[in-house]
């Protein structure tokens, strides 16, 4: 099923079944292998982040004093990102309904106590592309409101192998993880989470 939360804001529970979740999983070592978690930090302060991140694609997400910004290379190796799994290219092509390739996938990886306050993501120039959102693990409590921080929330639970798409009148929508419920999925070897968001960054050309 895919349950509009939003005009624009899609939720597909389940959307990987069992062996896709296997199967990304397992993809996903790859990944950190080739680029290591990195904890990123808050702009001019410097505050770490509690979750860890690293990212795949032609372009990564990375923050740290300087700001946030989309870079081609590991702000700790130097190295270039490692290619997107084609798992992730197909959730892209399935969901996104947007005629050009994704250029980012930040991984996020979440450690039970992990949470990410409320906030808009607006570093991309191209604001007309969708976010694809893919959760692996634990379950997290999600919230997400409007495009000014004062208006109500809602909160639901984000499962293993859910979807959740933001476009349209929702791209800039305010949201975040309240929290983890550890030990609700057994796919990692330890508690925590781990979701992929998968953006466009520069207008096409
Ligand atoms: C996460 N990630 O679960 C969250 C939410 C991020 C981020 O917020 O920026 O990496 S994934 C669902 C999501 C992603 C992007 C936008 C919106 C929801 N939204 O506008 O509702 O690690
Ligand atoms: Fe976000």
């Amino acid at each position: 099923p895919r349950l509009a939360l939003a005009p624009g804001l899609l939720h597909v529970p389940g959307y990987l079944d069992g062996a896709a979740q296997v199967r990304l999983r397992d993809a996903l070592r790859e990944t950190v292998r080739a680029a290591p978690l990195f904890t990123p930090r808050m702009p001019r302060t410097g505050k770490p982040f509690s979750v860890r991140m690293t990212n795949c694609g032609a372009l990564g997400w990375v923050s740290d004093e300087g700001g946030y910004r989309y870079q081609p290379t590991h702000p700790v190796t130097g190295a270039p990102w490692p290619p997107m799994p084609d798992l992730v290219r197909a959730a892209w092509d399935d969901l996104a309904a947007y005629p050009h390739p994704p250029e980012a996938c930040l991984v996020n990886w979440y450690e039970a106590s992990a949470k990410m306050g409320l906030h808009q993501d607006r570093d991309e120039a191209d604001l007309e592309a969708p976010v694809v959102s893919l959760s692996l693990g634990d379950t997290a409590i999600f919230r997400f409101g409007g495009t000014e921080r004062k208006a109500p929330t809602r909160s639901i639970r984000l499962a293993s192998g859910d979807a959740v798409v933001i476009g349209g009148p929702s791209r800039l929508v305010f949201h975040g993880i309240d929290r983890i419920l550890a030990g609700s999925s057994t796919l990692l070897d330890a508690p925590g989470r781990i979701n992929l968001t998968l953006r466009r960054v520069t207008p096409p050309a």
